[in-house]
């Protein structure tokens, strides 16, 4: 174990193996490890960012068996929302100061692809200010299916559409044995990356998220990380890492224990470590509840997300968040905690230090 912490303070790389090995250090030795290099990059600043998630609509033409966001037998209620409706919520939304919309919807295969790309258009023609960050890795594919384009062509009217970047959505777990349990059918990890790629190869910036605690093992989380930082390596593209700790509720994914906060914070902690070449490692306080964000910021963690004002994909899951935090608050519990809160735009410019 020596050996191997020397290996990680020189900022060696190491195998597979003995990043899992990573796992079987005791909790505090790791958060030091991680905090070491959360401090070299980041001091004791924590980033938020005041933005407003919007979930389109519900309905899903994929089935994947954590979800309990897409309407189905277990969440009978399917919407889809107008874009006078999406208009209307961003213009409140306007009014407190969002720098970012986040719009991720379910694969619906009612709605044409105008219905997807013109609402972007249009927020962007309303508030040309703000930053849409929109279309999941997961949209972008079931998109390029459902209307028999390339990944280019999809890519290529996101941008001319005014969407700003992508998010780090539908990436779950990359080994191809435990994604096709848990979500068969959704877009490959090949093709997640490849997406990804091609975004990037723009010249434009997305984040990749990972979720974890359910099916999956310690090997599983680390193969995802190496993917990332292997993609990371080519093109530099992704701003932030966002570990999602599954929600239990309301799905067909039938997970009896919980994963552990020891558990959670071990991963936050090496994905920090593994991930040195990805600039932010995001707690999401939705998923994570606020409480562990607050600790996690100790264990790599600089980023919180923000302060959301809907959610409804991780909360109809149980998460805490369906009506986000207010400003106020997530700025006093990160200073409580002993951090810097500085409000960020949606591609880390510091816009505020509260
Ligand atoms: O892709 C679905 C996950 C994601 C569950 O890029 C679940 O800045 C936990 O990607 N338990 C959507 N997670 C959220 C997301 C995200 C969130 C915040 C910031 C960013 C960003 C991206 O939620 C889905 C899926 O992986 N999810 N069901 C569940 N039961």
């Amino acid at each position: 174990m020596k050996n191997l912490i020397s290996k990680v303070e020189r900022g060696e790389e190491l195998s597979l193996n003995e990043w899992v090995k990573l796992y079987d250090l005791d909790i505090y030795t790791l958060g030091e490890l991680a905090d070491s290099i959360r401090k070299e990059l980041h001091g004791n600043k924590t980033y938020f960012n005041i933005n407003r998630h919007i979930n389109p609509t519900n309905i899903c033409k994929d089935i994947c068996k954590f979800c309990a966001y897409s309407a189905n037998r277990k969440n009978p209620n399917p919407y889809t929302m107008s874009h006078d409706e999406i208009l209307e919520i961003v213009r409140n939304s306007a009014k407190n100061g969002i720098t970012e919309v986040h719009i991720v919807s379910a694969h619906n295969d009612r709605v044409g692809l105008d219905w997807y790309m013109d609402i972007f258009r249009k927020i962007k023609k309303e508030f040309p200010n703000i930053h849409i960050k929109a279309l999941t890795a997961a949209e972008i594919h079931f998109l390029s299916e459902e209307h028999n384009l390339d990944y280019d062509e999809v890519v290529e009217l996101m941008i001319e559409n005014g969407v700003d970047s992508m998010p780090g959505g539908g990436a779950e777990i990359f080994d191809e044995k435990v994604r096709n349990y848990i979500c068969k059918g959704k877009v490959s990890s090949e093709n997640w990356l490849k997406i990804h790629k091609i975004w990037h190869q723009r010249g434009r910036k997305s984040n990749a998220t990972m979720l974890f605690g359910h099916v999956e093992g310690r090997r599983e989380r680390i193969d995802h990380m190496i993917r990332l930082r292997e993609l990371q390596k080519e093109t530099g593209g992704f701003n932030a890492f966002i570990p999602l700790v599954y929600q239990t509720e309301n799905n067909y994914l039938n997970v009896k224990e919980p994963i552990t906060g020891q558990e959670i914070l071990k991963t936050i902690a090496i994905s920090r470590i593994l991930l040195r070449n990805i600039p932010h490692i995001k707690a999401y306080w939705v998923t994570s509840t606020i409480n562990l964000a607050l600790v996690a910021q100790e264990f790599g963690a600089n980023d919180l997300d923000g302060t959301i004002e809907r959610e409804s994909i991780n909360s109809s899951a149980g998460a805490k968040s369906r009506y986000g935090v207010e400003l106020g608050k997530l700025v006093e519990l990160i200073r409580d905690s002993g951090f810097r809160p500085i409000e960020r735009d949606s591609l880390y410019n510091e816009i505020r230090e509260w």
